[in-house]
Parts: structure tokens; sequence; C-alpha cells
């Protein structure tokens, strides 16, 4: 299976590379900011919006979810926030002469890079069965045609209804509304791809799928892990609270294959002294082997264990009696499991040294208060949900859950991600919440569960469903098994997504497709009753207000709001009774209904007009208690788990670069890691290398193994000796998501095990030729 390079593309793929980088930020980043940002937006959009990215009368920065202090820098962005409200605030249009200059088969040769590259969508565009191009249509014969479509299905489970997770709490809720109302609870989401393993394994064990600390927590801990996460490249902003955690007193400890630059020294920007010193971050560099991560927390727990045990000294009080005996369940058998925990084994699984592991050791058990941060380096394994439940065994083991400074911190991703859950984007919706949303609208919302993102393909693939639309994203660039994806989303009868700038998912499409632009967070939104708001939740639960302040890209967009309500018309007509007019015409009507249906968001309109915003309800966190099945936190025990590496063979991890947000590619360059001008680069050990007759600047295809024995190839990578841990390679997603087959997923969660791929590195060109 070939995933040819897209030819004709005016974009060189020509990797050069440097040594990494130990800081991340200081003043490059400063300059490469405002380089960027002029660029796409000039002069004075650049100062328009940057000054209003997570003000408190601003937007919310698209960037991620990571959560605003409450004393607020003049400039509370980072580096690539600013990228992400750049690329959003561009000056560059895509109009309808555009899509007439290049018919669809010309925009499939382009790169992902090059379509994002062309700016903003200024009117709703149309492929009719059979066309070479898009044609500009109506807003309303867009809809009409939605309503053609979903009306002919044989069963509203053909539709899939997608979310990316820029979209605010008031369209979320409102499409989640609409999909049920039509009668599906097919509401696959960028969550199923991202932290789904992490919401399974924290709903079974403390009983809510959200993290359970503040900022204010992190900056009281004594110590912090941050594991399976890229914080310089992802998170900007949680450097400053790890900066300031460590001002404080706490000791961090990093857990990753690579070493990772903002972990290593951070160059404060908004701080002159940060800016010229840095500070070092890590007290300890664990580096560990893809997946390893099981298997370290398990051993760390076994030795917890065995030092409560001794009597004397430094021992004694190793685990915390009382919060075990009052608030836990499981503790017998998860102990008797970790206790067999085996050392020869752990080494082998996770690379490390056993002076490692007693060092770490020391400092947990030095630490009253532990905080344990995570992201996709530990959700998108195969055995992810374990390794985030024996997680939650360690900081259960001293208390760390429920007091100031200790907690779990799965750090999420898109802007607005968790609160798009909050508001029922979820295919498998817990009964209260339809029980509230019939109520309240006096619908019969389906009970069966619906399909996730994985299942969806597979729905598309087999002729179950017919009608795909995306609330935002880029479903086939960010979905696993591209070919397998690609010849999915061709079956459909109509694709339809709601987007701001092109992406691969407009030219891959179904019999009939349409494109309807929307409104970003930085533009002004004006309806019938006047400006609007919209609301996010970030990463620790924070709702707040979010206010665009640009003039849109064109006058033709309509809001994401108005888009749902309008189709809803269009598909329901008079046999709904919702509102929908009045929800467009004011968003306050929304919040007014989701006060009423979500749990935490009482008096919401009054509670959001509030600067700053407020936060939302956590029961483990506020009170300890644990509102699970057992109404305890829960033990468990499972057995240890760890990717097993043929002979010969690497073990991929599927990244993201410093230039690119996720299927969005801002740049070629991967500064951090010394990478310039290209992604195409596969990064390994300089041992593994020379074992397998690889050297730095040589070509190779990778080509993944699975048990399936069909050959995915991506072919044509440069070899850039590394210093991953052994064993291991690193490269860019979405280029290599075609490597990721579609059945490897992870265990509960379904989401697609892109962090460990088993692959064979050829030669470019000697291969059996299957490549091309
Ligand atoms: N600028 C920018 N910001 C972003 C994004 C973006 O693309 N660009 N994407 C947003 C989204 S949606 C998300 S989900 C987050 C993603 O944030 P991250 O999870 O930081 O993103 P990745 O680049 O996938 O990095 C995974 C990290 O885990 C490490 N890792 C891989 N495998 C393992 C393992 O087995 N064990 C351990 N311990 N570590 C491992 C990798 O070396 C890497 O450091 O960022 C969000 N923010
Ligand atoms: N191999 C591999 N695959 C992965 C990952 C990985 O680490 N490795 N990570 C996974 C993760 S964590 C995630 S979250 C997914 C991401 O999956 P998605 O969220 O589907 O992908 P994005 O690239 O973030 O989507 C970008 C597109 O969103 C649209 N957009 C941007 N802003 C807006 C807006 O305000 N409104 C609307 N309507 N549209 C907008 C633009 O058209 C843009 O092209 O990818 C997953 N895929
Ligand atoms: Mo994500």
């Amino acid at each position: 299976m070939a995933a040819k390079p897209p030819a004709g593309d005016p974009v060189q793929d020509a990797p050069q590379v440097a040594a990494p980088q130990h800081a991340a930020a200081g003043l490059p980043a400063i300059g490469h900011t405002l380089r960027i940002a002029q660029q796409q937006m000039g002069m004075r959009r650049t100062a328009q919006t940057l000054l209003k990215v997570n003000q408190k009368d601003g937007f919310d920065c698209p960037g991620c979810a990571w959560p605003e202090g409450d004393k607020r820098h003049t400039a509370e962005f980072c580096e690539n926030g600013a990228k992400a409200v750049a690329e959003e605030a561009t000056l560059r249009r895509v109009t309808p002469d555009f899509f007439a200059a290049h018919p669809v088969a010309d925009l499939a040769t382009r790169s992902g890079y090059w379509l994002g590259q062309q700016g903003r969508i200024t009117e709703p565009m149309y492929l009719p069965e059979g066309a070479e191009r898009y044609e500009a249509v109506p807003w309303e014969r867009a809809f009409a045609i939605i309503a053609e479509e979903l009306k002919a299905l044989g069963s509203p489970d053909a539709a899939l209804f997608y979310t990316s997770g820029r979209t605010s709490n008031e369209a979320a809720f409102l499409l989640q509304l609409f999909a049920r109302e039509f009668g599906t609870n097919n509401l696959p989401d960028c969550s199923n791809m991202c932290h789904e393993s992490s919401g399974s394994a924290l709903n079974e064990t403390i009983g809510i799928g959200k993290g359970s600390v503040s900022l204010e927590d992190l900056h009281q801990a004594d110590l912090i892990i941050v594991a399976g996460q890229n914080p310089g490249t992802n998170h900007p902003r949680m450097l400053s609270a790890l900066e300031k955690a460590k001002a404080a007193g706490a000791k961090i400890i990093s857990v990753n294959p690579l070493p990772e630059a903002g972990m290593e020294r951070f160059k404060n920007p908004q701080t002159p002294m940060g800016m010229l010193k840095g500070a070092a971050l890590n007290d300890l560099f664990l580096q560990i082997r893809i997946g390893g991560d099981q298997a370290l927390f398990r051993l760390l727990n076994k030795l917890i264990l065995e030092a409560s045990d001794s009597a004397s000294g430094a021992g004694s009080g190793a685990t915390d009696e009382p919060f075990i005996r009052e608030h836990t369940h499981g503790y017998e058998e998860f102990a008797a499991t970790a206790r067999a925990a085996d050392w020869d084994e752990t080494l082998t699984a996770t690379g490390l040294e056993r002076a490692e592991i007693e060092e770490a050791l020391r400092m947990v058990l030095a630490s009253k208060r532990t905080i344990v941060c995570w992201a996709m380096g530990l959700t998108q394994h195969k055995h992810a949900v374990a390794t985030i439940r024996e997680v939650v065994n360690f900081l259960l083991l001293r208390g760390n859950i429920g007091r100031p400074g200790a907690g779990v911190c799965p750090v999420r991703g898109h802007s607005n991600v968790q609160g798009d859950r909050t508001m029922g984007i979820f295919e498998r919706p817990a009964p209260a919440f339809l029980d509230a949303l019939d109520k309240e609208f006096g619908i019969s919302a389906p009970r069966h569960h619906g399909f996730d993102v994985v299942r969806s393909i597979q729905a598309l693939r087999d002729g179950e469903a017919k009608v795909f639309f995306a609330m935002g994203g880029n479903f086939v660039g960010a979905t696993p098994d591209t070919e397998v994806t690609e010849a999915a989303m061709r079956r459909a009868s109509l694709t339809v997504h709601v987007s701001t700038k092109l992406n691969r998912s407009h030219v891959v499409t179904g019999r009939r497709a349409l494109i309807l632009p929307t409104l970003g967070r930085t533009d002004k939104d004006v309806q019938a009753s006047g400006k609007q708001f919209v609301t996010v939740e970030d990463s620790m639960g924070m709702v707040h207000a979010s206010r665009g302040n640009l003039t849109p890209a064109s006058p033709h967009l309509l809001s994401e709001p108005a888009i749902v309500a309008r189709m809803a018309r269009a598909v329901l007509g008079e046999e709904s009774a919702t509102p929908w007019e009045e929800f467009e015409k004011d968003y306050a009507t929304i919040r007014d209904r989701i006060s009423r249906v979500v749990p935490g968001f009482e008096d919401f309109n009054a509670r959001a007009a509030r600067p700053g915003g407020f936060t939302l309800p956590h029961a483990p966190r506020d009170e300890r208690r644990f509102p699970t099945a057992t109404g305890k936190a829960n033990f468990t025990a499972a057995p240890v788990e760890y990717p097993e590496l043929p002979e010969g063979r690497l073990l991929l991890q599927t990244l993201r670069s410093h230039d690119q947000y996720n299927t969005t590619i801002y740049g070629l360059d991967d500064r951090y890691r010394g990478i310039k001008g290209g992604r195409r680069v596969v990064l390994v050990h300089p041992e593994d290398a020379r074992a397998l007759d690889l050297a730095d600047g040589a070509y190779t295809d990778l080509v993944s193994e699975w048990k399936d024995g069909v050959e995915r190839r991506a072919p044509g990578f440069r070899v850039v000796h590394y210093p991953t841990a052994r064993g291991c390679a690193a490269a860019y997603y979405p280029e290599t998501n075609v490597l990721v087959p579609l059945g490897a997923t992870a265990d509960s969660s379904n989401t697609p095990a892109s962090k460990s791929v088993v692959v064979r590195l050829e030669p470019t060109g000697a291969g059996t030729g299957g490549g091309e």
C-alpha cells in the first residue's frame, strides 16, 4: 500500500538537520512568532489580535486547552498560540475563483501544508455528483441538500456527526441536540483519538473523566511528574506553571523517550531574567522506552508498598493508610498484584537503569504533594487505559487526590475539547444526561450507543453509514490508516465540512460534498440580537467567555451555532418544537437551556459574563467524593503489558513538530529538534541506526507490520540520528497515519495506538517496489 508524497506540490520537503536544542522559548521564539504573524495578518491585525488573546475581555486562544492564570500578562500567549491565531486571522482568502481555478483532482495532489496556506474560505461551496470543481452555493440550497440526503437514509444511524475540539459549548450543545432529535448518538469526536483513554481510566477509577488539579495546585506541588507530553511545543504556557512550581521548591521528573527542549530548559519570555538565563525544569529525566510507563508505575507502586512495610525510618508512612481505608476500594487485590512486579521485567519494558528508578522512588517518597501530568505519550497505546489506571493507583497509594498540590492532570489538546464532552458530544452518553435533555426539549433521544471515530470509519467502509458531517477538524487527515479511511469516505453519499480553512477532508469526498465556511474564535459574531460571545472550558474545568474582535473573513460566513440551527430547521422542519431560530438570534437562550440540562451550569448566563468565568464542580477534587460504581476511588489490578518488538524492528511514535497544529502545518521546521525545511524525517537512536545500517541522511521507507499482514508503507523519510530511547523511532503525524492500522487501538477506549507502531525500515527505492 503506498502513500505517495503529493506530486506537483510546490513545497519542497528537503529536511536539513542540526543538533537539537536544549532550551525552549526565549528570544528566538518571539522573533519567530512575529514573523509568522505578520506574514499572515499584517502589522495592524497582529497588534489587534495578539493583545486580545486570553484576556478577560478577549477571545480564548485556539491553540491549546491550558488554563489562564488569574494575573494575566498583557501578552498572555505563547509562540504556538500566536501561530494558531495567525493561521486563523490570516488575510489570505480562498474564494470561489480559487475553486474554479483548481479542480478537486488538482487539490488532491497538494500537501496539507499547501492547502492550509491558501487562507480562509469565504463562501459555501458545493461539489455536485460527478463534478470536477466545487461551485459557490447559496446557504439555503446547502441546507436543502443536507436535508435531502439525511431524509433519504434508511436509519438515522447512517449519519455521522463529527466534532473537533475547537467548537464552542454553545455550538456543541446545539449539534448534539440536533443529532439526538434526528435520532442518533453517532457523535464521534477528536477526543476518541486523543484523551479517550484518560476518560475511560479516570471514570472507572475516580468517577469523573477529567483532571483534578488547578493551576494553583501545580504551584503548590512538591513533585510533578510529566509523562508522555511535550509542553515546550504543545502547551508552552504550562512551562510558566512548572517554572513557578520550581521556584516554590517543587521537583520535576519527566518521563519520555525523547529529551524534549522545554523540559530541559525554559527561557520565560515574560520575565527579563528568564529570557536571558532560563531555568532547568527537569530534576530527573527518565528516558523510557515507548510503552514502558505502566511497568514503571507498577514497579514504583511495589517499591512504595515495600517502603511502607519496613518499620523504620524513611519507610514508615509511605502509604496513606487512612485515605486508603476511608476512600478507596480494591486495595488488597491491587497490592498483591503490585508486589509481584518484577525488577528485570521492568528494566526490559522501560529500558531504564535500576539506579534511575531508585532515584525516582526517593523523590516520590520525599513528596507530600504529587501531581502526574500526561498527554498523548500515555493515551495512544494498546494498553493506554491500563497505564493511566496504574498512574491513578500510584496517586491513590499516597493519598494524592483531593487535596491541595496533588492530583491527576491529563493535559487536554484542543482548546474546547473538554467542554464539547461536557455539552454531550459523546457517542456513549450517560442516561442521566439524556433524561435531562428529553425533559427539557420534549424529545426522546435514542439510548443505544453511537459510533466513535474508528467505528465511524468502519461503518463508512462497510456502507453502514452514508452521510458524514464534520463540525471542524480534518477527519481524513487526523484519523489512522489513511488509505482505508480515504476509501471509506469516498463511499459516502454526502460529506459536509464546517471549516475555516481548506484541508485534506475537503478533497477526499463522498458522492456529493459541501464546504460550509464559518467564523473562528478571533472573529466578531453579530446576530439579530446583537454581538454574541461563546464559552469554552479549559483543561482544568474553568468555563469562561470568548469574544472575537476581528471583522470576519467574508460577509458570507455563518457562525457554528447558526449553521446547526439552520440545518436543524431544514432537516427537522415543523416536527421540531425546539426554538432553533431563537437560538441563532441570541446565544444566551442556548445557555439558558444548558443551565437546565448540564449539572454545574446553574445560572450559566450570569456566571459566564463574570470576568474570568467559573469553575465546574469536581467531586474528587472538591470533597474527596468518588462517584464511581463502588462509591469509592477504585484501585485496579491488571497484568503489566508493554509492546513486543521483533528483531530488527523499531517502535515508531507519530508525534507533532514545533510548526504544526495537528494536521494544520504552520511551517516545515521543528526548531527545538534541530530540523529545518522538511517533515519527512525519522528520528532513530544512532546505535540502532548503525545496527540497521542506516546512515544519518539516508532515505528510508517506513513499513508497518501488524497482525493483519497488510503492508502499510510511508516512503521517503530522511534518517536523523537522534538521542531517543533505544529501540524507538519518531516521525511526524499526519504523514505517518498511513502506517497506523485501523484495528490497532487501545483496549476499552478504542483510541488508535498511534504512539506504538512496529515498523521496519527499508532503504527508499530498494524495497519490494511496493512503495511507489
Ligand atoms: N503547537 C501545538 N500545540 C498543540 C497541538 C499541536 O499540534 N501543536 N495539538 C494539541 C492537541 S489536540 C493535543 S492532544 C496536545 C498533544 O500534546 P502532546 O501529547 O505533547 O503531543 P505529541 O507531539 O503527540 O507528543 C507526545 C509526547 O509523548 C512522548 N511519548 C511518546 N510515546 C511515549 C511513551 O510511550 N511514554 C512516554 N512517557 N512518553 C511518550 C513523545 O516523545 C512526546 O514528547 O497538544 C495540543 N497542543
Ligand atoms: N498518528 C497520529 N494521529 C493523530 C494524533 C497523533 O498524535 N498521531 N493525534 C490525534 C489527536 S490528539 C487529535 S485531537 C486529532 C485532531 O483531529 P482534528 O481535530 O480533526 O484535526 P485538526 O487538524 O485539529 O483540524 C484542523 C481543521 O479544523 C478546521 N478549523 C480550525 N478552526 C476551526 C473553527 O474554529 N471552526 C471550525 N468549524 N473549523 C475549524 C480547519 O478547517 C482546519 O483545517 O488527531 C489525532 N490523530
Ligand atoms: Mo488531541
